[in-house]
């Protein structure tokens, strides 16, 4: 059976493609089809956008598809940029300014004060119509500088709790044992095989939070 991912962000499509191995599950991304129309993402939460993605996107094509929204939401700012997290640094954004920006938002707080909790819905949908939601959550601390050359987006100045180092110096084997996408996809899995043996379209909410 084939499994769509809605994104067009090849790092994640490398964590997801990583994390669903071993399920029999041929995945393919939104660059193995011509046309889909781009979806806007302004919800105003990650579940929001994570469903209309997944919706839209299943209906368009007429398959089996799951959709991430995941963002870093930052204490001392007010949990931005979460659902801004993409183009927190405007038009243009590259995870480089991103950084930068949130950076200097931070100049002047300590590091007892630099919390954060990287968030990551997933929404899966069969031809236009929900199955099922997760969240996974991944707490830590925001660094001094960027640190670290793997992952991707915020993982350069992002502290897991219970490490001294960076999810971009912790290397992808470890992120993914840990970050907040390995968890939404631990129960998204949950929900695929579900589906994937009874061929329901019950609606299930699974949450799953844990410390680091
Ligand atoms: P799609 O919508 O095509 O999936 P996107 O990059 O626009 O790709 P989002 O709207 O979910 O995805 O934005 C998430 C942003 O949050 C992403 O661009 C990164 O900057 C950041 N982010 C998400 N997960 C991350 C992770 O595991 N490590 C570091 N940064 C992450």
């Amino acid at each position: 059976m084939e499994l769509v991912v809605a994104t067009r962000n090849q790092d994640k499509l490398k964590e997801i493609s990583a994390l669903l191995r071993g399920l029999p599950l041929e995945v393919v991304s939104l660059d193995n089809f011509r046309n889909v129309p781009e979806v806007i993402e302004n919800g105003r939460t990650l579940e929001a956008n994570a469903k209309k993605k997944a919706v839209h996107v299943s209906r368009f094509l007429g398959r089996f598809v799951v959709a991430d929204d995941s963002g870093l939401e930052i204490e001392a700012l007010g949990k931005e940029p979460g659902v801004h997290s993409a183009r927190f640094s405007g038009k243009g954004a590259t995870y480089a300014s991103n950084n930068k920006k949130v950076l200097k938002l931070l100049n002047a707080v300590p590091r007892a004060k630099r919390t954060a909790v990287f968030r990551c819905v997933i929404a899966v949908a069969d031809r236009g119509k929900m199955v099922g939601l997760a969240e996974g959550r991944c707490r830590g601390r925001i660094g001094f500088r960027p640190i670290g050359r793997t992952g991707f987006g915020y993982d350069p100045i992002f502290v897991p709790y219970g490490y001294k180092k960076t999810f971009a110096q912790l290397g992808l084997k470890k992120k993914n044992r840990i970050s907040h996408r390995s968890r939404a996809l631990i129960e998204a899995r949950k929900i695929i095989k579900r589906y994937v043996l009874t061929h329901s379209t019950l609606l299930r909410v699974n949450f799953l939070e844990q410390p680091c």
